[in-house]
């Protein structure tokens, strides 16, 4: 594809228009391969919010969409992502880094999101209650909420946005997306396409700024309903505040992990090694579900950590636009945030395999080696706090009861994964980890229809699946004297 231009300066969607904000302020946009600026989008404040809000309240209460038009325009907004699918490869390549081949992985998910709920948006119903006092006919609605805001990260800019999107219009509340301020571009696109399918105005609104200011308004705001984030556990904790200080929305949070990737002694072990060079290092380690936490079994771990540390060692790494296998982390405050937790790692525990910054071609950007540290506690810091970049911590164990134990010694309960051919073993194990998704066999494993989410401090609510349907509609029970 020819190169993309990019205007030096962006507006975002509110009300079906494309507006600067009401103070003129911005906010740089930076390409984290080379710290250049890419563009400006505004900074939206307290006054942009209330009339993006007002804006969305009045779609809603002007909707005439019936469940049908409704399912065909989340597939014409599926039609014209495939239309511009390389085009949002290019922006998402550009804006978070990512290899420009991974980011295919990511629209067509998109694609399928929305396809999968178009599916539901004709489905979403109640049920009559045969209830025991005689005369009574009782029946319940599925309703929609109303105005959602939908708070998002820079990983996976357009994926994460998609995920909350696609079920809230299906469901037929009418939205305020904010992406992250490092990530807008993709999202800006998606309400560009969003219009063009013919959603009637107000009803979706981009506003692009940052979290103290932008994404602070959307949740104390008192109109509206709900709060769907993904992000750090601790904006998911003041978000759940800002939530009780307003108009008690509903919240629903997917947050950080640790996930704990379990490769016992009669697993394929080179389907293992194949495998865990991802699971450690996707997306640059900037992933919720990362398996962080990587416990080998005490008779192949010589083996299976060699394997990690020689595939690791071809990994290629580079411009995501270059296509390489790992890209840049998404800004200097991440890179030194996870340079910070290197060097803590160099003091608690034993390095592997790299362990720094990248100089020559790539000084210009964030870019961190895929390192590797190994240990035996699992008290260090390392091992219980989310590190967000290409960093994974290894360990041996010797059973099963010590392993359940050792991957539930966290706050967090995301994901997790093991790896064996005893099936009655991997269920048993899958049964007592203390997470939302389990994977046998595997890494990474995503459907649309299948629910997502975390234990304890990952977060509450599903997303994806029938789950998602719950989370954007309220039950309305209905009683009528015969
Ligand atoms: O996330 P933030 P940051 C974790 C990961 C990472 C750490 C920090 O461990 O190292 O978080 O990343 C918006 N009210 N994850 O600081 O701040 C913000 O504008 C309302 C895990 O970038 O949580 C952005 O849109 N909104 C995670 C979004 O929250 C607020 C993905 C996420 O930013 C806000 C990202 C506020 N007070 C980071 N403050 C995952 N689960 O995948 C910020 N935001």
């Amino acid at each position: 594809m020819e190169k993309i231009i990019i205007p030096s300066r962006l507006q975002m969607l509110i009300g079906g228009e494309w507006v600067d904000a009401n103070n003129k302020e911005s906010l740089s946009v930076i390409n984290p391969a080379n710290a250049q600026e890419i563009t400006t989008v505004p900074l939206a404040a307290k006054e942009d919010i209330d009339i993006a809000v007002d804006s969305a309240q009045l779609a809603f209460e002007n909707d005439t969409l019936t469940p049908a038009e409704r399912g065909q325009l989340l597939h014409k907004v599926a039609d014209l992502l495939e239309r511009d699918k390389e085009y949002l490869m290019h922006l998402e390549s550009l804006d978070n880094g990512k290899p420009f081949d991974k980011a295919a992985y990511d629209v067509d998910s998109c694609i399928h999101h929305f396809r999968y709920y178009a599916g539901w948006t004709t489905k979403i119903h109640g049920d009559q209650i045969p209830v025991s006092s005689p005369n009574k006919l009782v029946y319940t609605r599925q309703e929609p909420l109303g105005v959602v805001g939908l708070i998002v990260p820079w990983n996976f800019p357009l994926m994460m946005s998609v995920w909350k999107v696609a079920p809230a219009l299906a469901c037929g509340n009418t939205c305020i997306l904010k992406p992250a301020e490092q990530t807008p571009l993709t999202a800006l696109h998606l309400g560009k396409l969003i219009m063009e399918a013919g959603f009637p105005k107000g009803y979706f609104n981009v506003v692009t700024g940052t979290g103290a200011i932008t994404g602070e308004a959307i949740t104390r705001h008192q109109k509206v309903a709900k709060i769907s984030f993904t992000g750090s556990t601790d904006v998911g904790k003041k978000i759940m505040v800002a939530a009780a200080e307003s108009n008690l929305k509903k919240v629903s949070l997917e947050l950080g992990g640790k996930s704990p990737n379990i490769v016992f002694d009669d697993a394929d072990i080179d389907q293992v090694i194949e495998s865990v060079v991802w699971s450690s290092f996707y997306n640059s380690g900037q992933e919720c579900t990362l398996g962080s936490r990587l416990y080998i079994h005490e008779k192949v771990y010589d083996q299976v950590l060699k394997g990690l540390i020689d595939k690791t060692s071809q990994l290629s790494i580079g411009k995501g636009i270059d296509s390489p296998d790992l890209g840049p982390l998404i800004s200097e405050t991440q890179m030194n945030r996870v340079l910070s937790y290197i060097a803590l790692g160099k003091k608690e525990a034993q390095l592997e395999f790299g362990g720094h910054r990248l100089e020559g071609d790539l000084k210009e950007g964030y870019f961190v080696s895929p390192t590797i540290f190994s240990h035996q506690n699992d008290d260090l810091k390392i091992v219980q706090e989310e590190i967000f970049g290409p960093v994974v911590v290894v360990s041996s164990f010797k059973d099963e009861g010590e392993i359940i134990q050792r991957a539930n010694h966290s706050i967090f309960g995301l994901a997790a994964a093991l790896w064996t051919k005893d099936v009655s073993k991997a269920h048993r194990v899958a049964h007592q980890i203390q997470s939302g998704t389990v994977w046998i066999n595997g890494y990474d494993m995503f459907d649309p229809s299948v629910p997502f989410g975390g234990y304890k401090q990952s977060g509450n609510g599903r997303e994806m699946g029938k789950s998602a349907i719950d989370l954007y509609t309220q039950e309305k029970a209905v009683w009528l004297s015969l």
